[in-house]
């Protein structure tokens, strides 16, 4: 190519606009303007058997009120410093432990939860205590109240482990965080329990429940319904070669995602399963509920357990392999790739 100046005279060029606070778009354009979605993130896998003693330990380092949030953040190995196991998503494990509580307060960012292990905890959402139970997928959407607790001391009582998934760095991307705390470090309970499951939970709504908004009314999806429908799908002889049996947490009144920024799914491999590769341009989380196998991603194979966490990059391939029955949520930031109208996908031919 004929260029018409010297690489001394652009060097200069580039000096003196800088101090004006100008660059010149010709040295970036292929990395702003990329042909695919850029490597920013990589794939990894958290090994929940190596992550666990570390959780205990900060469990005897301190209290979760004084934490606020007991959590160990899950960083993507490529963007350490940034809290973000995605460009757009948070993902921690949450521990508390019999007698504690997580005080009360309220943040714009939405968060969901999914339960790894312990039975004796609950969460409490804009006044209704919300029973956790491994496998559980609750919500906590934008600025709703929430506390957490383990109120069972002595017999009964356990450390409860859970995944926290959020839209932190999106919200710091748009400028968009506020929060606040409670007054108290519990808020009121103003809801019988079970009262979000019975109203909207079975197929059902209140008689004149209007949709104003498009975050879920359906605050606790409890996986013993979740697991019986894709068990269910699966003695019915469904099976998708490339997702196997999924399912996605809907918002009942809308048949839209339990929350607007976060999409949610939960899947079944039959043991045996090889499925094939497909790619999606929503980077996704996935955690383990059940079951041991394989995730191929870009071409990396991580060997899966139950409770493990692994994050699959946008556009990478990604091939989902089952030694045994296995069960696997997710969650990307599907709903606003649709949104923008940018989602694709692609899936190797069978
Ligand atoms: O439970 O409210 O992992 O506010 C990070 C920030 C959990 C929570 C996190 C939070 C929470």
């Amino acid at each position: 190519m004929h260029s018409i100046s010297s690489l001394d005279a652009r060097t200069a060029f580039n000096q003196d606009i800088a101090a004006d606070r100008l660059v010149p778009l010709w040295d970036q354009l292929h990395s702003l303007v990329p042909r695919e979605p850029a490597r920013t993130i990589q794939a990894a896998l958290w090994r929940y058997r190596e992550l666990r003693p570390h959780l205990m330990r900060a469990g005897r380092l301190l209290t979760a009120a004084e934490a606020v949030r007991r959590v160990l953040v899950m960083e993507n190995p490529a963007i350490p410093g940034r809290a973000s196991i995605t460009q757009s998503l948070y993902a921690g494990l949450q521990l508390i432990l019999p007698g504690e509580v997580a005080p009360s307060h309220r943040h714009t960012q939405s968060a969901l939860r999914l339960v790894i292990e312990g039975r004796s905890a609950h969460t409490v959402v804009d006044g209704e205590r919300i029973p956790m139970a491994p496998g559980d997928f609750i919500i906590t959407p934008s600025w709703t109240w929430h506390d957490h607790g383990n109120h069972q001391e002595g017999e009964g009582g356990e450390p409860v482990v859970w995944l926290d998934g959020l839209d932190i760095p999106l919200l710091g991307f748009l400028g968009a965080q506020f929060a606040e705390e409670h007054a108290s470090e519990e808020q009121p309970l103003t809801q019988a329990d079970g009262s979000s499951l019975a109203r909207y939970g079975s197929g059902l709504l209140p008689v004149r429940h209007r949709v104003r908004s498009p975050v879920s009314p359906l605050s606790h999806y409890p996986y013993e319904r979740t697991r019986e429908a894709l068990h269910a799908l699966l003695r019915n002889g469904e099976l998708d070669p490339w997702d196997g049996i999924k399912l996605r947490y809907a918002n009942p009144a809308t048949g839209g995602w339990a929350m607007p920024s976060i999409a949610t799914c939960m899947q079944l491999l039959p043991g045996g399963f090889q499925g094939r590769t497909w790619r999606s341009t929503d980077a996704t989380v996935y955690s383990v509920v059940e079951g041991r196998g394989d995730a191929i991603i870009g071409g990396q194979r991580f060997a899966f357990e139950p409770k493990d966490t692994f994050v699959v990059p946008s556009w990478a391939g990604l091939s989902l392999h089952a030694s045994e029955d296995a069960t696997l949520f997710s969650f990307s930031d599907r709903p606003l790739h649709e949104a923008l109208g940018l989602l694709r996908e692609s899936r190797e031919p069978v």
